[in-house]
């Protein structure tokens, strides 16, 4: 494996969609990192990942090869949910720098224990993949707010929509996997915590199975008198939409409504609609890997981390319980150790 001098050694574990996406970035928009290695179950499909990357790009055997490599100086995980917090210590047990697709783990268990370890550690090692702090529609409504243009803000209202749910999706991997973005988005647009959570759910006709509850409705209290009203619908059927509204007590801001122009023409003003994450956000995914690629660099991580991943599934789990109590749950954040500070 040759590197450049200085440069970063990245291996991908997970050749599906995101690994490919993170894989591709690193290798066409970001400077001084190279994909050197990549595993997956499906050995044909890391195969063909890691031939886009030039003959220094190895196949591993399996995960434990590729984190324990000399030659590999940095980690991206990309694989099912349940196998992230596994990875991620892991990577903790070798020092190695990690960076995991969102969420950190499926349990609050697991999650603590990575922030533990790291704590352990002394140092970051870990960054979670909440890529809507890197996009920059947010980023707009992030330094609006920041500067006062709204006042003090009161409400947050968030939509979350998926074409559809992918097989498998239950009431509350809906939770896990795609309310996981908007718990985070909601702590770090408005820099508060949680205080209560309420959830509701209906199974729509648009559910393949009968039981799931597709859509979701989550009412959020947090810290400094401010509510939050979350839609996540994993059936919407027409494409993939985020969008954020904050009102504030001096007035309110929404994101821009497109990352294409609107068009106006014969009684029609409209524009196209994204199909998933991977064309929603193409912007936020390149800008999270260089940031992550130069905090490596500088020694210092600057992305969401480890406590951010264990502080949304700590809200996770509370809308869970909510889900199946049917009442509102109270949250509240753990002490932040100072290494999160
Ligand atoms: C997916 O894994 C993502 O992370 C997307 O951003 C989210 O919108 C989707 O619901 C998840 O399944």
């Amino acid at each position: 494996m040759s590197a450049q001098p200085g440069e970063i050694s990245v291996g991908v574990i997970g050749a599906g969609g995101m690994g490919t996406r993170h894989a591709d970035t690193l290798g066409a928009a970001v400077s001084g990192a190279r994909v050197a290695g990549v595993t997956d179950p499906d050995r044909p499909r890391a195969e063909k990942l890691a031939a886009n990357h030039g003959s220094d790009a190895r196949v591993f055997e399996d995960e434990r090869a590729l984190i324990q490599h000399p030659g590999i100086d940095a980690v991206v995980v990309t694989t099912p949910d349940d196998t992230h917090a596994g990875l991620v210590m892991e990577c903790l047990q070798q020092g190695k720098p990690v960076f995991c697709e969102k969420p950190l783990a499926t349990t609050v268990e697991d999650a603590r224990r990575i922030v533990d370890a790291e704590v352990e550690l002394g140092r970051k090692v870990v960054q979670v993949g909440f890529m809507r702090r890197y996009d920059p529609r947010h980023l707009d409504v992030k330094v609006a707010i920041d500067s006062g243009a709204i006042g003090n803000p009161v409400l947050f209202k968030g939509t979350h929509r998926n074409l559809a749910a992918a097989p498998g999706t239950s009431s509350e991997s809906i939770l896990v996997n795609s309310a996981v973005h908007d718990l985070d988005a909601a702590r770090w647009m408005l820099g508060r915590e949680i205080e209560d959570v309420y959830v509701r759910g209906m199974n729509t006709r648009a559910a393949s199975d009968g039981e799931v509850l597709d859509l979701q409705v989550i009412h959020l209290k947090l810290g400094g008198g401010c509510l939050a009203d979350i839609e996540v619908y994993v059936n919407a059927g027409y494409g993939y939409e985020v969008d954020l509204e904050v009102v504030g007590d001096a007035g309110t801001i929404r994101m821009a409504p497109a990352n294409a122009p609107v068009l106006r023409k014969q009684r029609y003003a409209g524009h196209p609609v994204e199909g998933d994450w991977l064309e929603r956000f193409p912007t936020a995914y390149v800008l999270e890997m260089r940031r992550w690629i130069e905090g490596l660099r500088d020694g210092r991580l600057t992305g969401p981390d480890a406590w951010d991943g264990y502080t949304s599934l700590l809200a996770v789990e509370s809308c869970i319980a909510s889900l199946h109590s049917g009442t509102k749950e109270p949250f509240s954040s753990p002490q932040r150790p100072d290494l999160y500070r």
